[in-house]
């Protein structure tokens, strides 16, 4: 085994794209050898290795049987009359929102099931507005700011300019598992169950790259931030689009593996997860990953967008949402959040599970299973489950289907495992389960309110 992997790089997803337009409104690309330029077979083939390709040939094999088990796509009844009536969803996806803007997760069952690839029709949802309508010929990302060589690039020149890289990358809602805290008291978010995260192979264009290439200026010169900003009309703060940032030497931080990315699990981005191309930032919240990016802002200040300050806040608990106007709570930059926090969660036995212990000896084993994910790059090392109130901890066996980055960084989930006994099951009232990451962090016995953000053990009864 490779002790890390130098440049993950999935040549064989290539051989099994399909051949025809992926979205029949677009125009173009119709066939991959349009996206295959000769710069990124160069940077490919300096960088593979047999064994890369032992784990990118695992990946396809994944995703090509969770394809085949899918349920076709559809123009939902539920989206009719909706300015997203146009796009293909998939159909159990549960709705959290109403009908629209569409945000989705899909069940937990279903999730595991799938295993360490998500398929992308899976692959939860956070939509602030309409989907733009876009096509790959006429889009154009600005490069601007503080930089010597403002550019715009169209999908062709991104694509065929510059080196891409694949690589698997866990995404994660920073409300995901919200629901738990509303029930605590209400926060100003909407109730995520455990599945606003999904694991996908995303392919895209270094950040670094396309701001080396516009000559992006020093700190010395102001630039201190890259902001970020999407392509659809939100109502926010009066009228903005999506938008946010992020500091300068992270974005041209090559241990983060920043990517501009115009394709999930070897297809064009679907219209839902930012077709033509979004931001992906491993090991960050899902909202700094700005989808249908069409400007790249390189500024002394951070973002001033509506969304950069009113989302994505841990605040202390003592501030309600009428407090953190009242004091400006939203402009305090130590209350960012940037990085995922450490977070578990069980998912076998399942949510209101039944199981037949009746038929069952006593030392017949059950497995007890779910996933764990940190930030930053930052290795899951423990888990734990608790079956007696937390007098007693077991750790829990770890997969890491991912191989780490040449820096050592992690940018996906893994699953844990536990073998008990039945008799263990009966005599336990409640279970709960903890993470720990590589520099010790862990979770906390009991939910710490804030306003928006969740994280705390996972406990079943
Ligand atoms: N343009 C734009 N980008 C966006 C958003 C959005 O509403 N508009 N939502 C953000 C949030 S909060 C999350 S969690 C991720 C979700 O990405 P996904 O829908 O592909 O899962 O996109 C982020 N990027
Ligand atoms: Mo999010």
């Amino acid at each position: 085994m490779a002790a890390y992997v130098e440049n993950r790089q999935f040549s064989r997803l290539e051989q099994c794209l399909p051949t025809g337009v992926v979205h029949a409104f677009m125009p173009g690309p119709n066939n991959r050898s349009e996206i295959t330029s000769p710069i990124e077979r160069s940077v490919f083939d300096d960088y593979s290795s047999g064994e890369d390709e032992s784990q990118s040939e695992e990946f396809e094999e994944t995703i090509k049987l969770g394809k085949m088990e899918l349920e076709p796509s559809v123009c939902d009844s539920r989206d009719k009359g909706t300015s997203d009536h146009w796009v293909h969803r998939n159909p159990t996806m549960i709705r959290l929102t109403g009908k629209h803007p569409f945000n989705s997760e899909p069940s937990l069952t279903r999730l595991m099931h799938h295993g360490f690839i998500t398929p992308a029709p899976l692959h939860y949802v956070r939509n602030h507005g309409p989907v733009p309508l876009a096509t790959w010929d006429d889009w154009t990302v600005e490069v601007t700011g503080l930089v010597k060589r403002p550019a715009l690039f169209t999908m062709a020149q991104l694509v065929s300019e510059f080196p891409s890289r694949e690589f698997p990358v866990t995404l994660v809602c920073a409300g995901n598992r919200r629901k738990e805290q509303n029930m605590v008291k209400k926060t100003v978010g909407f109730n995520w169950g455990p599945s606003a995260v999904a694991t996908s192979v995303w392919r895209g264009v270094p950040l670094r790259c396309v701001l080396e290439r516009c000559g992006i200026l020093s700190r010395r010169m102001g630039a201190l931030n890259v902001c970020f900003e999407g392509a659809e009309d939100l109502p926010g703060g009066g009228g903005s689009k999506y938008g946010t940032s992020i500091k300068k030497e992270y974005a041209m931080d090559p241990s983060r593996d920043i990517v501009l990315a115009y394709m999930q699990n070897g297809e064009l981005l679907l219209p839902d997860h930012g077709f033509p191309v979004r931001m992906i930032i491993p090991g960050f919240i899902g909202g700094r990953m700005v989808k249908w990016l069409k400007r790249i802002i390189v500024t002394t200040q951070e973002s001033d967008n509506y969304y950069h300050y009113k989302d994505n806040k841990v605040l202390p608990s003592h501030v309600d949402s009428e407090l953190a106007n009242a004091q400006a709570w939203w402009y305090k930059p130590e209350y960012v959040i940037n990085e995922l926090n450490i977070n578990s969660v069980i998912t076998t036995p399942g949510h209101e599970e039944i199981l037949a212990i009746k038929s069952w000896t006593s030392e017949t084993p059950y497995t007890l299973k779910g996933y764990a994910y940190s930030g930053g790059g930052k290795k899951v090392t423990r888990v734990e489950v608790t079956m007696d109130g937390g007098e007693t901890w077991h750790v829990c066996q770890l997969d890491h289907p991912e191989k780490p980055n040449k820096y050592r960084k992690y940018w996906c989930w893994c699953f844990w495992s536990l073998e008990v006994e039945a008799k263990q099951l009966v005599a336990s009232k409640e279970m709960a389960v903890r993470a720990w990451d590589q520099t010790q962090n862990t979770q906390p016995e009991k939910l710490i309110w804030n306003l928006m953000v969740s994280a705390c053990y996972v406990t079943r009864q």
